[in-house]
C-alpha cells in the first residue's frame, strides 16, 4: 500500500483552518488537521515543502514509523509548527488505517473505556451579573462543566470574553489587537465571580477557570488559595510553564486543582510537571502534541501519577481534531474532561462529522475512521484570511502575556 497524493486545503469558515488529505492508492483518504492559530501558512509551507515530498510513496500503514522519521529525520525537533505537521500527517494516517480495519478509531486504540465524554463550555460575560446568567445558560443546555471568564472593571478586553454570544472567537483582526492586564485588579475580582457563581448555581456542578499564563506562581497561589472555598474543577494556565519548576511553588499554597499543557507540543514539556505530580490535569492535544501517536505517550505517562485528561478544545482546533480527539477520550483509561468551544455552523458545514452533544457530553460516532471529512468544494469558497490572536499590555505600556 502507497500514499499516492497529499494535498494541504486552507479555509475560512469563520475562522482559519489547515487541513491536510492523504490519499493512497487504494482509493482510502485520511484528513488531518494542522491548524496553528495566528501562524497558520507557517504550517501549511512546512507541510508542502517540506513534508508531502517524503511522504509520497510511503507505506500509510506505518503510522509509527512515519512519525519517527518526520521528528527524528528533520535533526530539528519539537516547536509548534513541526508537531502540527506531524499530526496532521498522524491524524491522517490513524484515519486510515481505521478505515481499512472498518472500525472507528477508538476500536482501534484499544477500545471503549466510556460510553460518553463529559465537556466543558465557556461562560463569559462583561461583568460578574453576565457571566453568573451565562453560566445560568449552559446548566439549562445540560452542560455539568462549565468554564467561567469575566471582564474586569478597568482591564481593556479581558482574556476569555465575548461580544454578548455563547461562543467567542479570540483570532478576530487582521492585526494583533492591544488588550490590557492588571493582576491586582484580577486578584481583586475573579474570587468574587466564584463566590457568586456557588451562592447562585450550588455545587453540583464543575466550574474552571482559564488564568491564561497571567500570574507570577506566587500570585496564581494566592489566586488558587482563595479559589478554595469555591471547589473548583480546576484552574488553568496559572502561570506559564517553560519553567516548569514554577508550578511547585504554587502546588505548595494550594489544593485548588492544576491544568496546564493546551501550548505544550511534546512529552518533554510535560515531564517535570507529570513526574513530580504538580499538576492534575494535562491538557495537550492531538493537534498541539504531534498527532495521537505522541498524545498517547503523554497520557500514559500522566496516568502512573494519577494525572488526568483534559484536551483542549477551543475553536481553533478544527473538527478534525475534535473527532480525533474524541475517541482519544473514549479510549483512553485516564480521561478528565474534553473542552467543548462550539465552531460555526459554515464550520460545521465545511467539515461534516458523525459526534454528537447530548446532556453535556459529546458522544462520538461509529463510522470507521475518525468521522471527521471535510467538503473540498465546499472549503474553497472560503478563502483564507489574515487573523492574529489579540497581545496584552499592562497600564504602563509593558508587553504582557496575552
Ligand atoms: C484558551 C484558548 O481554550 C482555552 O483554554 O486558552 O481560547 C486559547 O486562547 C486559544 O486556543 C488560542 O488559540
Ligand atoms: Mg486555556
Amino acid at each position: 500500500m502507497k500514499i499516492v497524493a497529499a494535498k494541504v486545503i486552507v479555509c475560512s469558515p469563520g475562522r482559519n483552518f489547515v487541513t491536510l488529505k492523504i490519499e493512497t492508492d487504494q482509493g482510502v483518504y485520511g484528513i488531518g488537521d494542522g491548524t496553528l492559530n495566528g501562524r497558520e501558512l507557517s504550517v501549511v509551507s512546512y507541510l508542502e515543502e517540506h513534508v508531502v515530498p517524503c511522504l509520497i510513496g510511503m507505506d500509510p500503514r506505518r503510522i509509527e514509523d512515519i512519525w519517527q522519521y518526520l521528528y527524528r529525520g528533520a535533526y530539528w525537533r519539537r516547536g509548534p509548527v513541526t508537531m502540527r505537521a506531524i499530526a496532521a500527517v498522524d491524524m491522517a494516517l490513524w484515519d486510515i488505517k481505521a478505515k481499512m480495519a472498518g472500525m472507528p478509531l477508538y476500536d482501534l486504540l484499544g477500545g471503549k473505556s466510556r460510553d460518553r465524554v463529559m465537556v466543558y463550555g465557556h461562560a463569559n460575560g462583561s461583568d460578574i451579573d453576565e457571566t453568573v446568567d451565562a453560566v445560568g445558560q449552559y446548566i439549562d443546555l445540560g452542560y455539568k462543566a462549565i468554564r467561567a471568564q469575566t471582564g474586569v472593571p478597568g482591564i481593556k478586553d479581558a482574556y476569555g470574553v465575548g461580544r454578548g454570544k455563547l461562543y467567542y472567537e479570540p483570532a478576530d483582526a487582521a492585526l494583533p489587537s492591544v488588550t490590557g492586564w492588571d493582576t491586582r485588579k484580577a486578584l481583586n475580582h475573579v474570587p468574587r465571580l466564584f463566590e457568586k457563581l456557588r451562592q447562585t448555581y450550588g455545587f453540583d456542578h464543575h466550574l474552571l477557570h482559564d488564568g491564561h499564563h497571567r500570574y507570577t506562581p506566587q500570585e496564581a497561589a494566592n489566586l488558587g488559595k482563595m479559589l478554595e472555598p469555591y471547589q473548583l474543577f480546576w484552574l488553568e494556565d496559572c502561570t506559564p510553564a517553560e519553567n516548569q519548576e514554577a508550578f511547585r511553588i504554587v502546588r505548595q499554597h494550594t489544593v485548588t486543582p492544576l491544568a496546564v499543557g493546551e501550548i505544550f507540543n511534546t512529552i518533554w514539556d510535560a515531564k517535570d510537571l507529570i513526574q513530580n505530580q504538580l499538576i492534575d490535569y494535562i491538557r495537550a492535544t492531538v493537534v498541539g502534541a504531534g498527532g495521537l501517536t505522541h498524545l498517547r505517550r503523554i497520557a500514559d505517562l500522566a496516568s502512573l501519577y494519577q494525572i488526568r485528561t483534559g484536551c483542549h478544545g477551543a475553536t481553533d482546533l478544527s473538527p478534525v481534531t475534535m473527532g480525533c480527539a474524541l475517541h482519544f477520550d473514549t479510549w483512553v483509561p485516564n480521561f478528565g474532561i474534553q473542552e467543548y468551544m462550539r465552531h460555526t455552523e459554515e464550520t460545521d458545514a465545511v467539515f461534516p462529522h458523525d459526534y454528537r452533544f447530548e446532556d453535556g457530553h459529546l458522544i462520538c460516532g461509529e463510522t470507521p475512521g475518525h468521522g471527521v471529512d471535510i467538503n473540498e468544494d465546499l472549503a474553497a469558497k472560503y478563502p483564507y484570511k489574515r487573523a492574529y490572536l489579540p497581545v496584552a499590555r499592562l497600564q504602563d505600556g509593558t508587553m504582557w502575556n496575552w
